[in-house]
């Protein structure tokens, strides 16, 4: 029997919920989003997340990148703005936090693909926490991050949106990743109820957990994605549709769902589990999208 405030997110739901896109309506309409990652060894993952937004339907982005990192990071993603960040030995470093990056002017931020893990990235996302007037997306190296921040985190007034995979959320519980892996609906709902934050802890029948602790699980998807790059895709998604959607569990959900439908389309119609590779499921979101509408 399927537990209370458990629910499968089905196919028709997403439909459902996914915003039309109408005739009077420019650019700004549909978000203006900030995408903040790379480092000078991680230069894929913010292009995997920065095009990935793109084909969800932002209408404005700004990557946001170490300098040192940008001019490859930019050379690949011709439709987005960049926002160079302070680096040291190819990170963002600690002088992040005395600027003024004008972090209020954005509809939605989305922060951790390739960041790295050292005291910059630290001093950025604790900026970004406090900074940030709308809904925060906390990805890969930014949620390692946060066990270090103490209780500082958990006073924000915005929705504020974790997606860990099971290795990341067993950093920030102390767990190891098999625990988290035995009891992932449990573990969940404490994690989002304490901090007062949306979870989504990834993997085969991804969870999307609601502050409540209603729990959301997703069906599509395959072992196509077990390859680096496509929870950096996944993010990208993530920041286009919690500024398209009016409901944030929706967007989450939604997001969740086409990222697995994309794999699943490639290796059903063009591609196999072995050669699916992360950009290959961004390059398959326009015909994804269109197959739920
Ligand atoms: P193990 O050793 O695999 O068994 P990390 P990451 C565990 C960037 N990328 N279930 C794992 O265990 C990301 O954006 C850049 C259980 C290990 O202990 C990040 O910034 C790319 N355990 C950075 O790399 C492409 C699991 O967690 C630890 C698990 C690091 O992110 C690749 C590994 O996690 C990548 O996206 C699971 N499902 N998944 C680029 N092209 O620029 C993982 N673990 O150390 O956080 O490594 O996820 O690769
Ligand atoms: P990350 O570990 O951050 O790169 O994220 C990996 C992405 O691939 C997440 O969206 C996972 O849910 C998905 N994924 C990984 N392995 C599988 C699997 N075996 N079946 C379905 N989805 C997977
Ligand atoms: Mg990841």
């Amino acid at each position: 029997a399927v537990k209370p405030d458990r629910y499968l997110w089905s196919r028709e739901q997403v439909s459902a919920s996914f915003p039309a896109r109408n005739k009077h309506t420019h650019k700004g309409s549909y978000g203006k989003g900030l995408l903040a990652g790379g480092s000078i060894h991680m230069t894929g993952a913010p292009v995997l997340a920065a095009t990935s937004a793109l084909r969800s339907g932002a209408g404005l982005l700004t990557t946001a990148v170490p300098e040192e990192a940008l001019s490859t990071v930019a050379s690949q993603v011709a439709e987005s703005t960049f926002l160079p960040l302070p680096s040291k030995e190819g990170e963002v470093s600690e002088e992040v936090g005395t600027l003024d990056l004008s972090l209020s002017n954005y509809d939605g931020v989305a922060a951790g693909p390739g960041l790295g893990r050292n005291e910059g990235t630290r001093t950025f996302v604790q900026k970004l926490l406090n900074e940030v007037k709308g809904p925060l997306v906390l990805d890969a190296d930014a949620l390692f991050v946060l066990k270090e921040l103490g209780e500082e985190w958990r006073k924000r007034d915005f929705p504020l949106i974790l997606t860990p995979h099971p290795g990341e959320l067993a950093h920030l519980t102390g767990l190891s990743p098999a625990e988290v892996n035995r009891q992932r609906f449990s573990i969940s709902r404490s994690f989002a109820a304490q901090h007062g934050c949306y979870l989504i802890l990834k993997g085969p029948h991804t969870i999307v957990t609601t502050p409540e602790g209603r729990q959301y699980v997703n069906d599509s998807g395959n072992p196509s994605l077990a390859k680096g790059g496509t929870g950096d895709v996944l993010t990208g998604m993530i920041l286009s549709f919690v500024m398209s959607h009016s409901a944030i569990q929706e967007a989450l959900s939604n997001a969740v769902f086409l990222h697995g439908k994309a794999a699943d389309m490639l290796v059903d119609d063009v591609s196999s589990p072995h050669s699916v590779v992360a950009g290959d499921v961004v390059q398959q979101l326009p015909l994804t999208f269109r197959s739920i509408l």
